[in-house]
């Protein structure tokens, strides 16, 4: 039996999720940070070139963080990320912020990837670019960052019903769950930098942002 290995882009929601998610569980996981321009480790393991991939003890590889998550609840079921009930809800959330809310904040932090991946290399850069332009089409990523400051109301206007829930409560639906890992990943989004971009009214977020960064596969230290 080996250890849990998880394949990830340091900038990906979809990593942070699941990290977190492993993070909740407890079990032992190594991390593997995919070089954008080198992927044959994850190549050979997984059969494809996407983030996240999930290397579990049997030696199967998994990848897509709804089905990882849904592995993992398998596996390791305490402590759970379906509270009974609210699994259906938790599921219904967490594909919105998967979607829609992924694209409004993924856009409004295209100008942090490119400064991420340029500190890798011009070539990384490139690529990264080049991808994100066959799918968006030409000019997409410049346009990103001279929009910013609308794409950054944008993401406010998105997440202040979210803040707003979270007034009275430290989870969107009281005891944590999966909506909460999910939203955790997408909002990672405005803190990937290390400056949290998370907008200075938002406070409960802010604080729910804290709140999930401090479940910790590192014990706390004894009192
Ligand atoms: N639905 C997938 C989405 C995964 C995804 O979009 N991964 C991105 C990183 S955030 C990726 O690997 N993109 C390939 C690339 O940038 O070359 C999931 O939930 O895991």
């Amino acid at each position: 039996m080996g250890t849990l290995r998880l394949y990830q882009f340091a900038t990906s929601p979809f990593c942070a999720k699941v990290r977190k998610i492993l993070d909740y569980k407890g079990p032992a996981y190594e991390l593997v940070e995919v070089d954008y321009l080198e992927r044959k480790a994850l190549l050979l393991a997984s059969g494809q070139i996407m983030v996240p991939a999930l290397t579990l003890e049997s030696g199967e590889t998994i990848t897509d963080s709804d089905r990882i998550a849904t592995r993992l609840e398998e596996l390791y079921p305490e402590p759970t990320i379906f509270p009974p009930d609210l699994r259906g809800i938790h599921l219904a959330l967490a594909r919105y912020f998967d979607s829609e809310l992924e694209d409004a904040l993924f856009r409004a932090a295209v100008p942090d990837e490119i400064a991420h991946y340029r500190r890798q290399g011009r070539d990384r850069e490139a690529l990264w670019r080049l991808l994100r332009e066959r799918k968006y089409g030409a000019g997409f990523c410049d346009t990103m960052v001279s929009e910013n400051r609308a794409n950054m109301d944008r993401v406010r206007e998105m997440l202040a019903p979210l803040d707003d829930s979270l007034r009275e409560r430290a989870f969107l639906l009281g005891r944590i769950g999966y909506a909460d890992f999910a939203l955790y990943g997408q909002l990672c989004y405005l803190g990937f930098t290390g400056e949290l971009k998370i907008p200075s009214g938002l406070a409960n977020l802010r604080a729910f942002y804290e709140r999930m960064g401090r479940i910790s596969s590192v014990p706390e230290p004894n009192p």
